[in-house]
């Protein structure tokens, strides 16, 4: 069974659609293993997303994860980490397909409402970034 690592982001919690995201994930075969609701500093908004940190966008985003409470989630499931790629669509809600989440309830390319690792050594970098294992259950 592989995790991933996932995040309902600032823009979705402040529109109460953390329950409808969730609905999404457990009806597509997900397992919840971790979750919690927190927020995030500017420091460690930067620190989550420090891969991005050259590109022009990385003040604006951090400034965004910060701007109010977010949900972190660790999701299992086989192939989980393209899975929840997939259920999240495209980057861009506009460019995303018909059925995601991003389509369903993004608001901009910035506010794209859910976060998802796009690897392995992502998940193995993000997961341990916000759980430790007895949070993982
Ligand atoms: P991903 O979330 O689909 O993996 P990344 O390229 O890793 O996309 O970008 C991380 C996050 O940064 C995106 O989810 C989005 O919130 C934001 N972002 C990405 N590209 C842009 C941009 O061109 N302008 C503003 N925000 C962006
Ligand atoms: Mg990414």
């Amino acid at each position: 069974m592989e995790r991933t690592f996932a995040i309902i982001k600032p823009d979705a919690v402040q529109r109460n659609i953390t329950g409808k995201i969730l609905e999404r994930i457990e009806a597509n075969g997900f397992k919840v293993v971790g979750m919690k609701r927190l927020h995030l500093t500017p420091e460690q908004a930067m620190g989550f997303y420090y891969v991005h940190s050259a590109r022009p966008f990385f003040k604006d985003l951090c400034n965004y994860m910060a701007s109010g409470p977010a949900v972190v989630l660790v999701l299992e499931k086989e192939g989980a980490i393209a899975e929840w790629r997939k259920l999240m669509g495209a980057t861009n809600p506009e460019a995303a397909e018909n059925g995601t989440i991003r389509k369903d309830f993004g608001v901009s390319l910035e506010k794209n409402s859910v976060h998802g690792s796009d690897s392995p050594e992502s998940a193995a970098f993000e997961i341990p970034y916000f759980f430790n294992a007895l949070e993982l259950v």
